[in-house]
């Protein structure tokens, strides 16, 4: 199998820890993308242009991290507990990163067609989601389930992009969260480039 990725995209980061942590390095090849350049492989993989994207042997790809994560934990044997609060959680987790990156697309637009009604939304989501995840996650046995990983994922792009946010303050267990994952080599082999 390919997996399609950029290493700064934090759906694609997800996929690579998963592949790292299901045991499945042997079996999948990163291939790096940068999903703004148009490159034709990735186009011809997946019409969407957006990475992560799974390439089977066969050729059948799947777009979507949150569909390769299924895929790659069936593929291990399903050895990670899986019910509907972690589905809930991974979706919160996701809603997270959607709305991460969708504030980092605007800050980045020139500075003339920023729009401050769409950065304050995103802002006033992240902080919103936060503090339900933070609520959730006291709850949590293990970090090893899609849902916190999704989420510790979220709080590092955070910590990647937005340097400045205070989002520990008041947030004890997501602090734990997220340093359990760090301590981890599979998140230790896939950090952003520092930079990008
Ligand atoms: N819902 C998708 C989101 C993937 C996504 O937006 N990836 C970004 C990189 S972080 C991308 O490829 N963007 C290129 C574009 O939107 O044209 C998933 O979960 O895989």
């Amino acid at each position: 199998m390919k997996l399609i990725i950029s290493t700064t995209s934090p759906y694609s980061r997800k996929c690579r820890v998963m592949v790292r942590e299901l045991g499945l390095d042997g079996q999948v090849e990163e291939i790096e993308s940068h999903p703004f350049d148009d490159d034709p492989e990735l186009l011809a993989a997946n019409p969407l242009g957006r990475v992560p994207c799974l390439v089977l042997d066969d050729g059948q790809a799947y777009t979507e991290s949150a569909l390769i994560a299924d895929y790659l934990c069936e593929q291990a044997g399903d050895p990670w507990p899986r019910d509907w609060n972690d589905r809930r959680l991974e979706a919160l987790g996701n809603g997270l990163l959607d709305l991460t990156v969708a504030r980092r697309v605007e800050m980045v637009r020139d500075e003339g067609i920023q729009s401050d009604y769409w950065i304050g939304r995103r802002e006033r989501g992240i902080m919103r989601a936060i503090d339900e995840l933070e609520m959730a996650v006291g709850a949590l046995d293990t970090p090893l389930a899609q849902g916190p990983l999704t989420m510790a994922v979220a709080l590092s792009y955070m910590d990647f992009r937005y340097p400045e946010s205070q989002w520990r303050a008041g947030r004890p267990h997501l602090k734990s969260l997220l340093e359990a994952w760090e301590a981890r080599p599979s998140f230790k082999a896939t950090p952003p480039p520092v930079g990008a």
